[in-house]
């Protein structure tokens, strides 16, 4: 059985309040769309962020070296931008999908490398290297029941949520689960270098 004090932990980047805001409102006549078709635990604006690491079940002694490998990580890091763009769902290509999501536009590709680097840096630690691609996404609904038409959620590329805007820090996260579903905490912030 897992230790009781293990933390499940994730790293992750928050996307403005303003995007949020934005997202929210395109959000409202999906949700009224989906309706009763389907049941969905949406994401509420104020929640969504953009998981760069899922970590899973860390013991806290582990915790002073994540961190100060994240701090050191995110130190060496220029500050970057990032757009969120497009939807989509997973499985892809299927008629009946389980997570909602919205993209992102990644031009310099400098989250696809900050994956990457996080990868790197963590392995040593214990934390195993993911097996899928990284593949940037913002969830905003798992579906527990019944299906989501996918031409609810085409809009292509030409969807867009506020302009581009500036990744400062990396968020430490702690995910947990109560009876009404998960929780977010942030635990640490590590500022990327100005
Ligand atoms: P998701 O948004 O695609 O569901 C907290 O669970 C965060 O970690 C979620 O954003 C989730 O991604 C992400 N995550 C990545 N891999 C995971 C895994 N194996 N189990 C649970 N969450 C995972």
């Amino acid at each position: 059985m897992e230790n009781v004090s293990c933390k499940r932990l994730f790293v992750a980047i928050d996307p403005p309040g303003e995007i949020r805001r934005e997202i929210g409102k395109w959000l409202r006549p999906l949700r009224a769309a989906v309706g009763r078709q389907a049941r969905v635990s949406w994401v509420e604006p104020e929640r969504l962020h953009l998981t760069i690491k899922f970590l899973g079940s860390t013991e806290p002694g582990r915790l002073p070296a994540l961190g100060a490998a994240l701090r050191e990580l995110a130190a060496a890091l220029p500050a970057f931008e990032l757009a969120i763009r497009g939807a989509g769902r997973f499985p892809e290509g299927e008629r009946a999908p389980r997570v909602l999501w919205l993209g992102v536009d990644d031009p310099e590709g400098r989250l696809a490398r900050l994956a990457e680097a996080l990868e790197r840096q963590l392995e040593p630690l214990g934390f195993a290297r993911e097996k899928r691609a990284f593949s940037a996404h913002l969830t905003i609904g798992r579906v527990r029941a019944g299906t989501v038409r996918p031409e609810l959620l085409r809009c292509g590329e030409t969807l867009r949520f506020g302009n581009p805007f500036d990744v400062r820090e990396l968020l430490l996260y702690e995910s947990r689960t109560l009876p009404s579903g998960p929780v977010y905490g942030v635990l640490e912030r590590f500022a990327l270098a100005q």
